[in-house]
């Protein structure tokens, strides 16, 4: 029986959580990048070969990059665009010849993924991060004060979001405001409010037509590239899976990813199956979506999500929550043993728990949450695997 690959997401020589760590939390894999690298430059052989070597001489293997950044040019198809996408493509084949063959991008503009809270207390003592949509909404009225964003919400809604920005102290506002732009772990940029407004002014013009347009554009690029070179791609869905701040998205449910497989049929444009960015929309069905794409499925990033009737949601345990993990987890199996290939996996953010509650950690990246999760879902996936292959 094919079993996924285990994989753990590094940040580099600069994560607290070490390569000696990683390898004795079990994984075999490292899911990296050169964060250190300038946006939208082309990352050289030299650079690729000393993260590979390191990551080698402590017994593990560099299996995924998370991510390619995708310049912001690329996604509005301005300015310096056509270089940016050459670099792009240098830098899929520099890896390939280095062995690394599995490629991570978003196309999220702006932002990546947002939370308004990344210390959510959970009922055991840990820390959750969360998305509250009235603190969300309060953000953009009262504090980023986007023109047109008014019209966006009802009366009651804006009456809420008011009396919630009212009760926030200023160091609230602050916290609130930086977990939405200053990056999470992995973001690619960090804004000031100033800044910020800038960049969204300039997609003004640029609607989910457009956004789509110029994905499947970039990919219609890319992807011959990385079919030479035996390289597979793997988008990652938006999170939250909708359109928030008036920008749109257009990688959020399963028909998003079929228009753009449609699109562009080449074998290596693949999908980054997260069910922690899928989860928050109640009609992504995971095992469903895992039936439809499976076979385009390339990475996979494994957590749940809790959602409630207000629209905020808060990450659950790696097998709590609304994410049916078994159900997830033997679809992934079928289409392992169909496809007769391994999908690298990862536990996908964590609650910051025990001894890490003590130390500064990249929120979602500590060290025990993920160590608790990844433990959860190999026990999972081999339970799983076992019964299977029992039966038949
Ligand atoms: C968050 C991550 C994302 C992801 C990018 C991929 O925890 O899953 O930041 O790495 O969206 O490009």
């Amino acid at each position: 029986m094919i079993l996924g690959e285990q994989t753990w997401r590094w940040y580099g020589p600069e994560d607290p959580v070490s390569l000696s760590d990683i390898r004795q939390a079990g994984a075999a894999g490292v899911v990296t990048a050169l964060h250190h690298a300038k946006n939208g430059e082309a990352w050289t052989a030299e650079e690729i070969d000393r993260r590979a070597t390191m990551i080698e001489r402590a017994g593990l293997k560099w299996s995924v990059v998370e991510s390619i950044p995708v310049h912001e040019h690329i996604k509005t198809r301005e300015g310096d665009f056509r270089r940016y996408i050459d670099n792009y493509k240098e830098s899929i084949r520099a890896l390939a010849a280095r062995g690394v063959k599995v490629i991570t991008y978003n196309f999220m503009p702006v932002l990546d993924w947002t939370r308004t809270d990344l210390e959510y207390p959970m009922p055991d003592g840990s820390l959750a991060l969360r998305f509250e949509r009235l603190a969300f909404i309060a953000f953009e009225l009262f504090i980023l004060e986007r023109p047109g964003a008014l019209s966006l919400y009802s009366p009651d809604e804006i009456a809420a979001a008011r009396a919630r920005y009212d009760r926030m102290s200023t160091g609230e506002r602050e916290r609130l405001s930086r977990n939405i732009i200053a990056g999470l772990p992995g973001a690619e940029e960090s804004f000031t409010l100033e800044e910020f407004r800038a960049r969204l002014d300039r997609y003004r013009d640029v609607d989910a037509d457009v956004l789509r347009h110029n994905l499947i554009a970039f990919v219609r690029e890319i992807a011959p590239v990385a079919d030479e070179v035996g390289s597979r791609l793997a988008i990652h869905p938006d999170d939250p899976p909708y359109p928030i701040l008036g920008l749109p998205r257009v990688m959020s449910t399963a028909r998003d990813f079929e228009l753009l497989a449609e699109a562009v049929p080449n074998p290596s444009n693949g999908l980054c199956f997260c069910t922690g960015s899928f989860g928050p929309r109640a009609d992504n069905d995971l095992p469903a979506m895992l039936r439809a794409l499976g076979h385009r499925v390339y990475f996979a990033h494994l957590r749940s999500t809790k959602r409630d009737d207000q629209g905020n949601f808060h990450e659950a345990n790696h097998l709590e929550g609304d994410a049916d993990m078994y159900a997830v987890v033997r679809e992934l199996l079928d289409i392992q043993q169909r496809a007769g290939r391994s999908i690298p996996f990862r536990p996908d953010h964590g609650h910051q728990m025990v001894d890490d509650l003590k130390k500064h950690t990249n929120p979602g990246y500590s060290c025990i949450g993920r160590l608790r999760g990844l433990a959860e879902l190999r026990g999972l996936e081999l339970g799983i695997a076992r019964t299977l292959h029992a039966k038949q």
